[in-house]
């Protein structure tokens, strides 16, 4: 066990370089194509030409009517941006990646969502995705930490330090992390568990951007300038 002092990473620990320009990060999409769309071409405006890196939370697929559609927005604004878009994983890629390893059955899967996955993209099994949009679901990233930031989907175990922690935790956590008030190092941005306010939620040790696009609210994103932890300012979309 680790004094209390140095349980989290603190600025000084091994940070990797400050992000240059602006990050912007968003929140959970869900199927939600034309949201999606929306926000990243209103983030590309107002960034008028700086530096900007893109940060996915999560949850591109699964209930919303487009995941078909998202996953290949996804790939091509990767295939765009290169190390300017990170793309972290959410549970709802994980589920669909362990149907298709055989590692849990489709139906639980199915019923969280999947079904409309399937259905977008015109197949009866996960496994008939295409073999270009598996490997890239297999791709994506369990965190992202620009030195300011720690970037997950759905948050962290508080009793570990943030190099510690496990993929269960990073993608399907709520409590004990969302009441927790402890100052991690790092400003936790996540979704994953969806703001009926339709607005995001910015506490002292956590942001969370997920307000619930495929459930009628808006799609969300954080603008975050290099100087500073605390975004800038937030855009939405739908
Ligand atoms: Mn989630």
């Amino acid at each position: 066990m680790l004094p209390e002092s140095s349980h989290y990473l603190t600025a000084a620990d091994d940070a990797p370089p400050q992000a240059k320009g602006l990050t912007c990060a968003v929140g959970d999409i869900h199927g939600s194509l034309s949201k999606l769309q929306d926000l990243v071409t209103r983030c590309e405006r107002l960034a008028a030409g700086a530096p900007l890196t893109f940060v996915f939370l999560g949850d591109y697929i699964d209930r919303g009517a487009d995941s078909a559609g998202v996953v290949r927005y996804l790939m091509n604004l990767q295939s765009r941006l290169g190390q300017m878009m990170v793309a972290l994983k959410g549970n709802h890629e994980s589920m669909a990646l362990e149907v298709c390893d055989g590692i849990s059955p489709a139906a639980y899967w199915r019923s969280q969502g999947g079904e409309a996955t399937l259905q977008s993209y015109g197949v009866a099994r996960v496994q008939d995705l295409p073999e270009t949009n598996l490997n890239w679901l297999r791709s994506l990233h369990l965190s992202y930490d620009d030195g300011r930031r720690f970037y997950v989907h759905a948050g962290i175990n508080p009793l570990l330090p943030l190099n510690a922690q496990r993929e269960r935790d990073l993608i399907w956590i709520r409590e004990p992390f969302l009441s927790d008030h402890r100052d991690y190092g790092r400003l936790i941005v996540h979704g994953h568990t969806p703001l009926e306010s339709g607005e995001p939620d910015l506490r002292a040790n956590r942001l969370n951007l997920d307000t619930g696009a495929v459930f009628g609210g808006p799609l969300t994103a954080a603008l975050f300038a290099s100087g500073q932890t605390d975004p800038v300012r937030f855009v939405q979309a739908g």
